[in-house]
């Protein structure tokens, strides 16, 4: 899943795709790289963000959606917690929503993914982007994730929202502290057993930063690794700023992984 965020101020691209014809550029670079969905945002949510109105949302996204899908075969991915932008997304060609409030931040969420068939990502996250990394605390982060899962999971399903259209976050940096965001990563094959995809963002996160001691932009090598040994406990997509790179970095992972056997079946035959 390669990112393309229409925003000022997100943490690595912001402020590079202002422009639909930048972000339209971007995205079909990424395709051209590898790219398998496209994830497309117009709301930071780093730590410390602030909210953005819908209308600035949608003056962002749609006009790049509506360049872009023509274009593309791949599937198109909004990052929105707002059900309005999801459905004017939806209706205009998107078929995945990221929804990093994991469907608790609009009660109209869930009912316009549902009626409109499309898939959900799932995130957990402790708190609010504005205040998430302020004192996050678990008293064991693996379990209350997984029970955040079975909790969304079904509510997800209540609202008419099809199993094989949901797609699990553990939400890496989404009020967590360094030790949260490794012991997530360690058991990550835990949430296998929930039977929906796995999803991570790595990319470039302020935990990796914290290991690896350098600035978002030289954060490659850490991510490289983190996608690596995520792919090899479950993880089904990755979604990553730099698709060029960890294009191989994830084929190699699946190839080696005991998790993803049978690709190896697929390239002998
Ligand atoms: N991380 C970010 C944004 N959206 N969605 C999911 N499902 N999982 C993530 O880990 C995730 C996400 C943050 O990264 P980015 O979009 O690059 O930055 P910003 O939020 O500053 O725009």
């Amino acid at each position: 899943m390669g990112v393309v965020n229409i925003t000022p101020d997100s943490f690595h691209d912001g402020g590079r795709y202002d422009l639909p014809e930048k972000a339209i550029a971007h995205a079909l670079e990424l395709v051209e790289q590898g790219a398998d969905i496209i994830d497309i945002g117009g709301e930071s949510t780093r730590p410390g963000a602030v909210p953005v109105s819908e209308n600035d949302e949608l003056v962002r996204v749609i006009p790049v959606l509506e360049g872009l899908v023509p274009q593309v075969s791949v599937p198109i991915s909004i990052d929105t917690t707002k059900s309005r932008v999801a459905h004017v997304a939806l209706d205009t060609g998107a078929s995945i929503i990221n929804d990093v409030s994991a469907l608790r931040q609009d009660p109209n969420m869930a009912d316009v993914i549902a009626r409109s068939g499309a898939a959900v990502v799932l995130m957990h996250m402790q708190g609010t982007p504005r205040t998430m990394q302020q004192s996050p605390q678990y008293a064991d982060v693996g379990a209350e994730v997984l029970q955040f899962f079975e909790e969304r999971v079904a509510a997800a399903l209540l609202a008419g929202i099809a199993q094989t259209n949901i797609i699990l976050d553990p939400g890496f940096g989404f009020g967590k502290l360094l030790s949260h965001n490794l012991d997530l990563l360690r058991g990550l094959s835990s949430f296998m057993m929930l039977n929906c995809p796995l999803l991570v963002g790595l990319s470039r996160k302020g935990f990796i930063g914290s290991i690896v001691g350098k600035a978002v932009g030289r954060r490659e090598w850490g991510t490289a690794a983190a996608v690596a040994l995520a792919v090899d406990r479950g993880a089904k997509i990755v979604r990553v700023h730099d698709v060029a790179t960890m294009i191989d970095v994830v084929k190699m992972a699946a190839a080696l992984s005991p998790l993803w056997a049978t690709d190896e079946q697929e390239h002998d035959a």
